[in-house]
């Protein structure tokens, strides 16, 4: 719906009758909550993966003054990453469509001349490029890193942490400088008399086309359909914070969503033991040995040995970084805090931990665990889950599952745990 006699930066180039104040302020609105939640949680996302756990957890060692923020992630309540992480995610993935048509509703003014009239109005356009660039470039990453199984692994960490923080700065301008419009337009739409006029609210560009094409869906009808739109992408996205059938629900979610069976171990698995190069015969009773060490030295266990220590049960879930979560499952086994004991701490003045596994390529081949992770009576390593020895894909001989935290700072296949001094 264009007028191609005329150059895009005319107003009468641009004649979709949807296009004005009230469509852009609607959408501004739902930006405005639902952008801030993302960064809100995506912070937390990062909090939660130990940043100061330097080398092993922290990916961003030149965060400087943007991980100004960054604290002690805790063990509780237990589903809390499950909570901000699913949120994260959904959302971001919701209000895709959103993002999209209010971008929409803009353009013509990315053609406005001249393009810059003055200091400010040149301030402005710079914070628009980055508000703009920014959110296409945290959603893009977002998107990717979740679909195509992290295209980016360790890279994607830095990029969406730096990406976030000037995309957010952008959009605290923005608001500022949009807001008091935006709200005023919603008021007086509400109280029936339509929109500001072009010198109140559009002083650099009309929104309003002033030559519209004949409707062909009303500004309501194209709310919904965005609307619509977002509802798609939510009913498709958030099945996969739940087990069971409603997982299948789960269309838009990646790799790895084929029927992880029944049973015990029937529940979501990221990468299989296959995938990772663990082979049955270091798993197997005769050749795997867990090294512990602490200051009285190093213990080796097998998983006879193990299972003769004091077992624990904890219902727990797994909570992935890309937005997937399972239920609570019942895992059993040796509480970390009672391992930090076997090797010279006191179970209450247990350390950091850091945990590697038997995997020798590719990534979370180690992690490192918090003093408070270690210390909480539910963190485990664990030996069954829902009644029976782990299987091949969940980690057997023994994983680490720990309340609260990341799916990724459970590590699989344990072969080493080092206690203290990291
Ligand atoms: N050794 C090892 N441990 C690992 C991983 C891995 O690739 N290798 N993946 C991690 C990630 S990213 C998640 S989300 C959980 C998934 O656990 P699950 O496959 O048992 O559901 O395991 C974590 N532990
Ligand atoms: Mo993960």
């Amino acid at each position: 719906m264009r007028d191609q006699r005329l150059p895009p930066s005319s107003p009468g180039f641009w004649r979709s009758p949807v296009r004005g104040p009230w469509f852009t302020s609607v959408l501004g609105v739902v930006l405005l909550v639902g952008i801030t939640v993302l960064f809100v949680t995506g912070l937390l996302s990062y909090a939660a993966y130990n940043p100061d756990l330097s080398p092993v957890n922290d990916k961003t060692p030149d965060k400087g003054i943007l991980g100004f923020y960054l604290f002690a992630w805790p063990t509780g309540p237990y589903w809390l990453y499950r909570l901000t992480q699913g949120v994260h995610v959904t959302l971001g993935i919701t209000i895709v469509p959103v993002l999209l048509a209010k971008l929409w509703s803009v353009v013509p003014k990315l053609f406005a001349l001249p393009p810059v009239r003055s200091l400010a109005h040149g301030l402005e356009r710079i914070s628009l490029l980055l508000l703009v660039g920014g959110a296409l470039f945290e959603f893009v990453t977002g998107v990717l890193n979740v679909q195509l199984d992290y295209v980016f692994p360790g890279s994607f960490y830095p990029l969406h942490f730096y990406g976030a923080w000037v995309f957010f700065a952008a959009f605290v301008v923005h608001v500022l400088l949009r807001a008091p419009a935006a709200v005023r337009n919603l008021r007086r739409m509400r109280s029936g008399k339509g929109p500001e006029g072009e010198a109140g609210g559009e002083p650099d560009f009309p929104l309003v086309s002033p030559r519209p094409a004949a409707p062909t869906v009303s500004r309501r009808g194209s709310l919904w359909l965005v609307g619509g739109g977002s509802l798609a992408l939510f009913v498709t996205t958030v099945g996969q914070s739940f087990d069971g059938p409603l997982r299948r629900t789960a269309l838009l979610a990646p790799h790895g969503f084929a029927d992880p069976g029944s049973g015990p171990g029937g529940f979501q698995i990221n990468k299989t033991a296959a995938y990772r190069g663990i082979s049955a015969r270091e798993r197997s009773d005769e050749v795997w040995r867990l090294a512990v060490t602490g200051p009285s030295g190093t213990v080796r266990l097998s998983r006879a040995e193990l299972l003769d220590l004091p077992l624990h049960s904890s219902a727990l879930p797994i909570a992935c970084v890309e937005g997937w979560s399972t239920s609570d499952q019942w895992w059993r086994g040796v509480r970390l805090r009672d391992l930090a004991a076997l090797v010279g701490y006191e179970a209450d003045a247990a350390p950091d931990v850091l945990v590697e596994s038997l995997q020798r390529h590719g990534a979370f081949r180690s992690a490192a665990l918090r003093a408070n992770q270690v210390r909480d009576e539910r963190s485990l390593l664990a030996l069954d889950v829902n009644g029976e020895p782990l299987t091949p894909d969940h980690g057997h001989p023994a994983r680490i599952i720990v309340p609260a935290a990341p799916g990724v700072l459970n590590t699989k296949w344990v072969a080493r745990m080092t206690f203290g001094d990291l």
